[in-house]
C-alpha cells in the first residue's frame, strides 16, 4: 500500500518558499513526517511527500494530488498550520472520493475535539505517531474497520529507525545553517523527546504530545546516526533540534565522548537552559571541547516578577552566568527573549534591555509574548479576553504584529530597536519617558 503525506508548513515562509527563502521554516525537514515515513517503510509501506513550500500556490497543489493514485493520506499539523492543513483535507476530498485522511501532530494533540468536528478527516492520531500509524496502515490494508481517534503509544527512541531524510528534498536544510556562519552542509537531528520543566507560555503542549517523561535515544544510537549523516551528506555543522538537548548531565557527558570517540570535530548547536548551565559548567566546558558552538538561551526576560510569571524556574542571575560560562568557553550566544508578556511594565522591559546589553549576545532572538495554543499562558489571557491573535496565527512568535489588547508596541518596538543596538542609560530612561501611545503597559488590570 502506498501512503501520501503532505507537510503544509506554508504559514510563514509562504508558497514555493523551499529552496528560494533563506529561512530555516523554508527549508529545515520536518522530523515528524520523516519518523513517521520511515517507521512506514520499515514495514512495508511505500511513502511520499507533498511539501505545500515547494508548490506554487493551491491549484498546484489540486494538480498534485489529481496525479496521483494514493488511497491513504497523512497530514501533519502545528496549530500555526492548521487552517491550511484542513484547507488541504477539503481539495483531497474534492478530487479523491475515496480518500483516508489521517491527521496527526501537535494541534491534532492539543485540540482533538475540534480537530475531531472536521468530518472530512477520517482517522486522528494523537501524541507520538509512529506505532499507531503502522497499525491504523495495516488495520486499512486489510480492509477491517479502525477507530477514528487514537491515542498514540509512545515508541522507545532506539527502537524505531532513524527519520527518513529521502522522504524531503534535503537540499534545503543542508544549504541553511541556523545560526550565521555555522558551515555547510548542516543537518539536523533529535537525539530525545520531551521536557520536564513547565515554562508556561510553552507548557502543557509538550507533555501533551511525549508525555511526562523525557526519553533520549542512547549516545551511541544518535553517535551512528552523525556518522551516517556524515557519510551521505558530509555535513560540516548540525543542531539538535531537542527541546533542550543538555538535560540530563550523565547522558551529555558521555555523549561527548562518544562524540569525540568518533571522530567528530563538527561545531552543532543547540538549546540549553541557563540554570542547568550554571549548575554543570563542566558539563558545559565539555560539550565546548567537543565542538558546541552555539548554545541558544531562553533567557526570556530581565525581570525576575516576569520569569515567575511565566514559571520559568530561572533567575536573571543565573542568565547573565550562563552568558558568561559561555563567553568563557567560547560558545557563542544565541539569546531568547521575550517582550510584550501580560502585565510587563516599561521599567521591567527596560530591566530586560539592560540584561541584553550585559549579556552582549552574538545574536538576539526577541519575540512579542504569544499566547501559543496548547499553553497554560495562552488559555489565562484568552480566558481575561486580552489575546487579539487568531488562535491558529497566535503561535507564531515573530515581533512583527500585535498579540494582546493593553500593550504599547510602538514604544515596545522602540525599546527591542535599543536592545539590539546597545546604548546608553541615558538614551533607556528618555525612553521610559516617552508617553503611552495606547495604554501604558501595566498590571492596573490584572
Ligand atoms: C524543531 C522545531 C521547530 C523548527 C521547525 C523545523 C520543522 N520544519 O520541523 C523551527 C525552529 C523552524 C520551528 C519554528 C516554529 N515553531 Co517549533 N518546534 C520545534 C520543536 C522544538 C521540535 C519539533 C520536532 O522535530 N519534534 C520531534 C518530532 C518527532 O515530533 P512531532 O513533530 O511532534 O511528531 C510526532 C507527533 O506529533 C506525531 N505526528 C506528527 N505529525 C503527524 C502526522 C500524522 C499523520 C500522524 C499519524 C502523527 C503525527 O508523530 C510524530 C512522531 O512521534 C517543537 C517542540 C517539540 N519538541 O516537538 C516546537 C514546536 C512544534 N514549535 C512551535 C512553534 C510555536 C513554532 C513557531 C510558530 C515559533 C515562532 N517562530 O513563532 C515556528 C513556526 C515555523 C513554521 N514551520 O511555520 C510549537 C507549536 C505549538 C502548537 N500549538 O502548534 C512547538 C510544539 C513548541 C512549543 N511548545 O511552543 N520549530
Ligand atoms: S520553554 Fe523550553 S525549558 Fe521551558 S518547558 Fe518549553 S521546552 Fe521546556
Amino acid at each position: 500500500m502506498h501512503v501520501t503525506l503532505i507537510f503544509p508548513g506554508i504559514a510563514l515562509p509562504g508558497f514555493d518558499s523551499f529552496n528560494k527563502k533563506p529561512t530555516i521554516d523554508a527549508n529545515f525537514i520536518d522530523h515528524g513526517l520523516a519518523s513517521l515515513s520511515a517507521s512506514a517503510k520499515a514495514h512495508g509501506y511505500s511513502v511520499d511527500l507533498i511539501d505545500l513550500r515547494t508548490l506554487r500556490d493551491w491549484s498546484h497543489f489540486r494538480e498534485e494530488v489529481r496525479r496521483r493514485t494514493t488511497t491513504v493520506w497523512g497530514i501533519t499539523s502545528w496549530s500555526l498550520h492548521y487552517p491550511d492543513a484542513v484547507r488541504a483535507v477539503r481539495i483531497l476530498k474534492e478530487e479523491k472520493e475515496d480518500a483516508i485522511v489521517i491527521l496527526g501532530g501537535v494541534h491534532a494533540t492539543i485540540q482533538t475535539q475540534q480537530v475531531a468536528s472536521n468530518r472530512l478527516i477520517d482517522h486522528i492520531i494523537t501524541q507520538e505517531g509512529e506505532i499507531s500509524f503502522v497499525k491504523l496502515l495495516d488495520t486499512l490494508a486489510a480492509g477491517k474497520p479502525a477507530e477514528r481517534i487514537i491515542i498514540g503509544e509512545g515508541p522507545v527512541l532506539d527502537e524505531i529507525p532513524w527519520v527518513d531524510r529521502d522522504l524531503f528534498d534535503m537540499s534545503g536544510e543542508l544549504a541553511t545553517p541556523m545560526a550565521p556562519r555555522l558551515p555547510t552542509p548542516f543537518v539536523t537531528t533529535n537525539a530525545g523527546r520531551g521536557c520536564p520543566f513547565k515554562c508556561n507560555f510553552c507548557q502543557p503542549a509538550e507533555r501533551a504530545v511525549f508525555g511526562n517523561r523525557v526519553k533520549m535515544r542512547s549516545q551511541r544510537n544518535v553517535v551512528d546516526e552523525l556518522l551516517y549523516l556524515k557519510d551521505r551528506f558530509k555535513f560540516r555543522s548540525w543542531m539538535a533540534h531537542d527541546d533542550l538537548f543538555f538535560i540530563n548531565h550523565r547522558w551529555s557527558r558521555e555523549f561527548c565522548v562518544q562524540y569525540k570517540a568518533a571522530g567528530f570535530t563538527e561545531p552543532y548547536i543547540c538549546q540549553m537552559r541557563a540554570d542547568l548551565m550554571c549548575r554543570y559548567p563542566d558539563v558545559v566546558k565539555q560539550m565546548a571541547e567537543s565542538g558546541l558552538a552555539w548554545a541558544m538561551i531562553g533567557f526570556e526576560s530581565g525581570s525576575q516578577r516576569i520569569l515567575d510569571l511565566f514559571e520559568k524556574e530561572t533567575t536573571v542571575e543565573e542568565n547573565l552566568k550562563a552568558a558568561a560560562i559561555c563567553k568563557e568557553y567560547g560558545i557563542k550566544v544565541w539569546a531568547n527573549i521575550m517582550f510584550g508578556a501580560p502585565t510587563e511594565t516599561r521599567t521591567e522591559v527596560m530591566e530586560t534591555v539592560r540584561m541584553v546589553w550585559k549579556i552582549k549576545p552574538d545574536h538576539l532572538s526577541s519575540s512579542y509574548f504569544t499566547p501559543t495554543p496548547g499553553s497554560g499562558m495562552a488559555a489565562e489571557v484568552e480566558k481575561k479576553g486580552l489575546t487579539i491573535v487568531d488562535p491558529f496565527n497566535g503561535s507564531c512568535r515573530t515581533p512583527n504584529e500585535a498579540k494582546m489588547k493593553d500593550i504599547d508596541y510602538e514604544w515596545l518596538t522602540k525599546a527591542i530597536a535599543l536592545a539590539y543596538e546597545g546604548g546608553s542609560e541615558e538614551r533607556l530612561m528618555a525612553l521610559g519617558q516617552l508617553p503611552a501611545k495606547h495604554q501604558e503597559i501595566s498590571c492596573a488590570s490584572h
